[in-house]
């Protein structure tokens, strides 16, 4: 990342006064929730996990089965809901004024330029459908404070997260092929080590076991929480 990037994301933080913001990225099952649990123990980190209860719900409807039951008919709507459920999370106000860290699942930035990208490529997204949900993206950049502070990483390898996909038995990801999560951990490759992502990216090795990769956690927690123990 360069400098300036930076210096501007530190900027916009402190003129806004808004909290430190780490995003947990990772393909599925990396073990992303776990992660954000580990850091309960701080009362000044607010965290957010992947509302998938909302996914599934949306009015009665679970648009997370629909997604997987189709993901040529479903990618728009899921993609524009996710990018919405997104930017309440991003963009909400700390829920007290101790809060001084906010960390969420996932990020309206991932959504973009992992997913979006990925539906595009695969052609569940038909090319209309992909500039409508870019023209999203840009407004929302332009004009409200979405950037990023931190992101962690949680590195794996796609074999393991599938097996460990497999045995979680999420119903609706019961079908999900192994090529899936070579697809989107492709898409996470690209992103990640693009010069222009904004922010700073700590890797973690999430192929190992809970212990090591809770260690690393520990080790980083200062990086992690910008300093604000
Ligand atoms: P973890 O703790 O790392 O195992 O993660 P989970 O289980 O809390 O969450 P994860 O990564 O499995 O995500 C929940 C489901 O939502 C999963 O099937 C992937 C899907 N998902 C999340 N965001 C997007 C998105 O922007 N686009 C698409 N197509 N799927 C998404």
């Amino acid at each position: 990342m360069s400098n300036n990037i930076k210096n501007i994301t530190n900027a916009a933080r402190v003129v806004n006064k808004r909290p430190f913001r780490v995003s947990i990225e990772g393909n599925i099952g990396s073990g992303k929730s776990t992660c954000i649990k580990y850091f309960d123990k701080y009362p000044n980190v607010e965290k957010h996990a992947e509302p998938i209860a909302e996914w599934r719900n949306v009015s009665g409807h679970n648009l997370l089965g629909l997604l997987y039951s189709d993901m040529n008919e479903w990618s728009f709507a899921f993609q524009h809901y996710v990018h919405l459920s997104r930017l309440k999370i991003q963009t909400s106000p700390p829920s007290n004024p101790n809060i001084t860290v906010k960390m969420f699942e996932r990020s309206v930035q991932n959504s973009r330029h992992c997913f979006v990208e990925n539906s595009k490529k695969q052609d569940f997204l038909k090319d209309p459908e992909y500039q409508v949900l870019l023209q999203w993206f840009d407004y929302t950049e332009k004009y409200l404070d979405i950037s990023l502070d931190l992101i962690v990483y949680l590195r794996t390898t796609p074999k393991t997260v599938w097996e460990r996909m497999m045995k979680r038995g999420r119903a609706e990801e019961s079908e999900v092929p192994l090529e899936y999560l070579e697809q989107v951990h492709e898409s996470y490759e690209n992103w990640l080590s693009s010069p222009d992502i904004g922010c700073e990216v700590l890797t973690i090795d999430a192929d190992r076991g809970l212990d090591c990769v809770r260690e690393d956690l520990d080790r980083y927690s200062y990086k992690i929480l910008g300093g604000n123990h």
